[in-house]
């Protein structure tokens, strides 16, 4: 049994999908943002850097996205969200789930939150995150196009979860990721699977269905 802490659509996406792929039993626990709840002593218990998500993993919190989905996949190998360690597609794997956590997913930070570290700088540190986030999308799919049509071929995993969560955050930016033709077959691809209206339904999402 897992919990999941959330806030809707926030970096917990692509863990709730995970768990949603897996049919793993799990209950949630929203985070609100609005009251700040992610500051509080009783979550700042769980995860001390008051950032959503936190998964408590038989009765221990950890926090980390992209190590989260990694450790369900991980769990639950049956529902081949990841390649085995040890086969052929392991170190594309790891190296797309690295590219997005190290690369990208930082990117987005820098978009919606320019000023967090250098005020006097937000409209430089915003403007250098487009330009780094549209070259991600470039990047990928580019690759998208000689190698897909998941980002590790035939078969849809989580790699291709966590590029959708990142496609959603690029919804409302000048350029969203979806103007790339290979990320936005790939994007319909993976919204037209059950997991995806379960998860509008259970966060209360409604942008981009
Ligand atoms: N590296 C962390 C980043 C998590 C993160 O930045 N979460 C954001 C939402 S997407 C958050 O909780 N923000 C609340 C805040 O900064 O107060 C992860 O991938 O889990």
């Amino acid at each position: 049994m897992y919990t999941l802490y959330f806030s809707p659509g926030s970096a917990n996406l692509v863990v709730h999908l995970a768990l949603l792929e897996i049919g793993s039993p799990y209950t949630l626990e929203r985070v609100d943002f609005d009251k700040d709840e992610q500051h509080g002593a009783r979550y700042l218990a769980l995860n001390p850097l008051g950032v959503v998500p936190t998964l408590v993993v038989d009765g221990k919190p950890h926090g980390e996205a992209a190590a989260l989905a990694m450790l369900l996949a991980e769990r639950h190998p049956d529902a081949r969200l990841a390649p085995l360690a040890g086969s052929p597609q392991r170190a594309d794997y790891l190296q797309w789930m690295f590219y997005l956590a190290n690369t990208l997913q930082p990117l987005f930070r820098q978009w919606f939150f320019p000023g967090d570290h250098l005020p006097e700088a937000a409209e430089t540190i915003k403007h250098a995150a487009r330009i780094g986030i549209e070259k991600c999308w470039s990047h990928i799919d580019a690759h998208l196009a000689q190698h897909g049509p998941h980002l590790l071929g035939e078969q849809h995993g989580l790699v291709d979860f966590y590029a959708l969560m990142l496609m959603r955050w690029s919804r409302n930016m000048p350029r969203p990721a979806t103007s790339w033709p290979h990320l936005a077959a790939l994007a319909s691809a993976l919204k037209a699977r059950p997991s995806w209206k379960r998860l509008y339904e259970l966060e209360g999402l409604t942008e981009w269905p």
